[in-house]
């Protein structure tokens, strides 16, 4: 090409980017218009391998020209990206905007369950008296349920109508008292020994206010030389004191128990009206509480301890029930409703 052809397509070629530049709508728009007029490959460059041909006068402006260009497209590529720059972070900003006034999404806390709730408490006051919980299986033996704990094969508590019995194998059940893991606790640990054991249990009982076939118990141990019926009371008046806050007097009412002799229901003084008569003692003075006594010497002959060196106390009690004293709800199936209603009062 002459001189003067490469100048006019020089300003033909600064034409053509200049309005490609000015109608590039986004950043990336100006980098391919950048590549086509500017890269290696473009005319511009091409038309710069032509400069060499010229006389040196011509050569001089029009390699000046070519370097105007070049400037003049740079220039305006930074000014529109700069441009565009703004109208997408402004853009952006907008989009992205948030109030900060608005409520947050709430999220919804849950919380322990009333059962759950007492039943650390118990646990807990226990462990202050130096008792370790020990856990084990919902699937039991008749061995472990009944035979070990002293409990003869007529016994009403082993009938079909009151356990459940399982297909698993003969004689596997699902335990009826947590006292499967006293014994368990025994056959393994050598006296002196202080253990409670709490977990579900299962009985096959029609469901009524008072009654569920899957219920939750603690039951505790003690074994050591020469245990005195006193030092069960007084385990049990400082249980009862820690649960409800205060100094409360123990009543106990002979009772009978296949693995202690002699057994007892021990009671406590009504905690809401200290023996006056309330609804929540039915007007009586007394709650009943659990079931004690001192551990069966069959008990301790059956896992090998003897039981003329060795004596000890145990006792039993219902969470379910001491929940609904202390918290006075009056149907134990609020426990297993999952009605928020109810749970949400605790
Ligand atoms: C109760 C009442 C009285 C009891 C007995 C034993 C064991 F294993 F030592 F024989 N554990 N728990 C016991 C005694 C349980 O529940 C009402």
């Amino acid at each position: 090409m002459t001189a003067d052809q490469l100048d006019s397509r020089l300003k033909s070629i600064r034409d053509e980017v200049l309005a490609a530049i000015a109608a590039g709508q986004s950043t990336d728009d100006l980098e391919s218009v950048r590549v086509r007029f500017t890269g290696q490959k473009s005319e511009l460059k091409s038309i710069m391998g032509e400069l060499r041909a010229l006389v040196p006068d011509e050569k001089r402006r029009i390699g000046q020209l070519a370097n105007e260009v070049q400037q003049a497209v740079e220039n305006a590529l930074k000014a529109r990206r700069e441009d565009l720059h703004r109208v997408e972070l402004t853009k952006r900003l907008q989009e992205e905007q948030i109030d900060v006034s608005l409520p947050g999404t709430g999220r919804r806390l849950g919380h322990i369950h009333p059962l759950t709730r007492i039943l650390e408490e118990i646990i807990e006051i226990f462990h202050g008296m130096g008792f370790t919980v020990v856990d084990g299986p919902e699937m039991e033996t008749e061995y472990y349920n009944f035979d070990a704990l002293n409990t003869p094969t007529d016994h009403p508590a082993r009938d079909e109508q009151d356990t459940f019995y399982t297909n698993a194998a003969a004689g596997v059940l699902l335990r009826s008292q947590t006292s499967t893991m006293q014994i368990r606790a025994m056959e393994k640990t050598h006296p002196p020994l202080r253990i409670i054991a709490p977990g579900r249990v299962y009985r096959n009982e029609e469901v009524n206010a008072r009654k569920y076939p899957l219920f939750h118990q603690v039951e505790g141990l003690l074994i050591d030389r020469n245990v005195t019926f006193g030092q069960l009371r007084g385990t049990l008046e400082e249980f009862y004191r820690l649960l409800f806050g205060r100094e409360l007097k123990t009543r106990f009412r002979p009772d009978f128990f296949p693995f202690t002799e002699p057994s007892a229901e021990a009671d406590c003084q009504c905690p809401f009206c200290l023996g006056e008569g309330c609804r929540t003692c039915g007007h009586r003075g007394w709650l009943e509480m659990l079931g004690c006594g001192m551990v069966d010497p069959n008990v301790l002959k059956s896992v090998n301890i003897d039981p003329t060196v060795w004596s000890g106390f145990a006792f039993g009690m219902g969470v379910e029930r001491i929940a609904m004293l202390k918290y006075g709800v009056n149907d134990i199936r609020y426990f297993y409703n999952n009605d928020l209603r109810f749970l949400e009062q605790f």
